[in-house]
Parts: C-alpha cells; sequence; structure tokens
C-alpha cells in the first residue's frame, strides 16, 4: 500500500503491567519530534490526540489474576473503535503506547477489514501467555494470544469478533524471552519466529527477506506491532521489560527500510516507551527514527 494520509492516536495506558511511566510514551514520541518528522515525508498526518484513560480499581477483582483487566478491556475496546474508524476513513493507523497491551486494541480494530491480516510481532517477548500460562498476570505479556482468540473473553472478544489473527499470518522477529507456555504455543501453532539466533546467523537482511516472503503470499494487509524492547537495551534503555542481547539499531533501521520498501505494511504502532526509565529521550528519539524509515525517509 502507498501510504498517502496517516493518522496517529496514543493510548497512554500503563496498566498491563507493573511499572509506571509507560503511560508517558505518546507524549515523549510527540516530544521526539513524530508528526513533523512524518510531515517531511509528503505524508497528510492527522495527530487525533491521545485516549483519556480511566482510573484503575484500587482492589481487583478476586476471580481473575489478570491485572486491571477490566479497564484494560474497556481502553482497548475504545482504541479499538478509534482505529476502526481510522480505517474506514481510508487512512493509516499508527498507533502510539503505551504498554504492549494496546495492541489488543489495535488488532480489533483493524482486523475486521481484512480476510487475513499479517502482523509482525517485533518484540524481545513472545507475549503469548494466557491467564493459565503467565508468569506475572500482567496484560502486556498477552496480547498476541489475545489476538489469537486465546485468553479472557473480555479481552479475545472485542467488537463481538475472535481470533482477530491467525497463527499462520503471524512472524516474531527479536524473541530472546520465552516462557514455556510460550515455547508451547509457538509449537502448536506453528508460528514463524526469527529469534535472535536467526538473526545473529542469518543477517537481518535475509531475515526481513523471509519475513517478507512469507507474509507476501499470505496476506492482504500487514500490521507492525514493534515493542521498543525488541532492540537492545543500550539502543532503547527506556522500556519496563530490557532484555539484553537484542536487535542493534542499525538492524531495526534496515528492517523498517526493508518494509518500507515492499510497501506491505498497512498500520503500525509502537509500544512501552518509558520515558522514566530512559536517558534523555532516547528510547522515543529512536521510535521516532524506526517510524522515519517505516515511511519512507530516506538519506538521499
Ligand atoms: N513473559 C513475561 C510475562 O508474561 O510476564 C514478560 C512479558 C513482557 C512483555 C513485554 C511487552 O513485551
Ligand atoms: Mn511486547
Ligand atoms: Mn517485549
Ligand atoms: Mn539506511
Amino acid at each position: 500500500m502507498k501510504i498517502k494520509k496517516l493518522s496517529i492516536v496514543g493510548l497512554p495506558m500503563d496498566l498491563g503491567q507493573t511499572r509506571r511511566g509507560v503511560d508517558m510514551g505518546p507524549s515523549a514520541i510527540r516530544y521526539a519530534g513524530v508528526v513533523e518528522r512524518l510531515e517531511n515525508l509528503n505524508l497528510e498526518i492527522d495527530d487525533l490526540g491521545d485516549i483519556v484513560v480511566g482510573r484503575p480499581k484500587l482492589i481487583e477483582n478476586p476471580n481473575s489474576n489478570l491485572k486491571n483487566l477490566e479497564l484494560v478491556a474497556k481502553m482497548n475496546t475504545e482504541l479499538a473503535q478509534k482505529v476502526d474508524e481510522i480505517v474506514k476513513g481510508g487512512s493509516f493507523p499508527l498507533v502510539l503506547g503505551g504498554d504492549h497491551s494496546i495492541a489488543i486494541g489495535t488488532l480489533a480494530g483493524i482486523s475486521k477489514h481484512y480476510k487475513n491480516l499479517g502482523v509482525i510481532w517485533y518484540d524481545a517477548h513472545g507475549d503469548l501467555n494466557t491467564e493459565a500460562t503467565s508468569p506475572s498476570g500482567n496484560i502486556h505479556g498477552m496480547p498476541l494470544a489475545v489476538s489469537l482468540g486465546l485468553g479472557h473473553p473480555d479481552l479475545t472478544d472485542i467488537l463481538d469478533y475472535t481470533p482477530k489473527v491467525k497463527p499462520e499470518n503471524v512472524v516474531i522477529i527479536g524473541a530472546r524471552s520465552l516462557d514455556e507456555g510460550e515455547r508451547e504455543l509457538i509449537k502448536e501453532k506453528g508460528i514463524r519466529v526469527f529469534t535472535m539466533h536467526e538473526i545473529d546467523r542469518l543477517g537481518m537482511t535475509r531475515v526481513m527477506e523471509e519475513a517478507i516472503d512469507y507474509l507476501k503470499g499470505r496476506t492482504d494487509g500487514v500490521h507492525l506491532s514493534l515493542d521498543l524492547d525488541g532492540l537492545d537495551p543500550n539502543d532503547a534503555p527506556g522500556v519496563g521489560t530490557p532484555v539484553i542481547g537484542g536487535i542493534s539499531y542499525r538492524e531495526s533501521h534496515l528492517a523498517m527500510e526493508m518494509l518500507a520498501e515492499s510497501n506491505m505494511i498497512t498500520s503500525a504502532e509502537f509500544v512501552e516507551v518509558n520515558p522514566i526509565l530512559d536517558e534523555r529521550n532516547k528510547t522515543a528519539t529512536v521510535a521516532v527514527a524506526l517510524m522515519g524509515s517505516l515511511f519512507g525517509e530516506k538519506l538521499l
């Protein structure tokens, strides 16, 4: 898809995990100049601002170990409706997080517009836990499973359809921290994963070529869900769940350029930027630079 019009929406929510501060992600990304950067690429940018997040209940539902389930489900429903409107209006949705639980809403809003939505999950983690397998109860470790239709119905059934994504249409890139239940699910569903091993061994060029080839034949749109913790913490220190040995800034930049050349990306989100844990807004600045490459920025 040649992108002409792009709509930005932020969901400043930090309730899918326990380290406060990731709710300031959209603000930090705007401060790092996202609108100006993308306007320079001759794109028509409509910044719709942020969705207003309610306050969580102080007492959790004793029947569930999912943290902040009610409010996470409510905010994701609002995001799904907003993203749905953006797609209906013929614009490219660019969603700013917030923790990665917001992918539940983004995918709910997008996927109804496609028969075979592809997903690139750029992340140190699989985000494939369910209530049964999660070691933490943190919903940001679950959004990919939820989108596959696995998990609490308040999350899987947002906008009244499930699943949002088929496992054969998913590619995970950058994985280096998986829980036992996630490994089993990957094997059971045959999900395509390029771990750090493949990135080291094959190089990012080949990994992206394979990922793009794989998705091209089977999907009619591709969503990029980019968790900044997919990058190495040296390059993106402002994240709540850093894992050493990650994808470099250069490799990520190349990956975004290859996606731009492929013309296959139809929606995107950038999540887990936590300015409180960051060094002088470095991680938001990296996010904006990667967005530049994703949307076709060229030096010459
Ligand atoms: N797998 C761990 C859990 O489920 O608690 C850690 C998840 C971190 C998820 C980050 C956002 O990608
Ligand atoms: Mn994630
Ligand atoms: Mn992650
Ligand atoms: Mn380059």
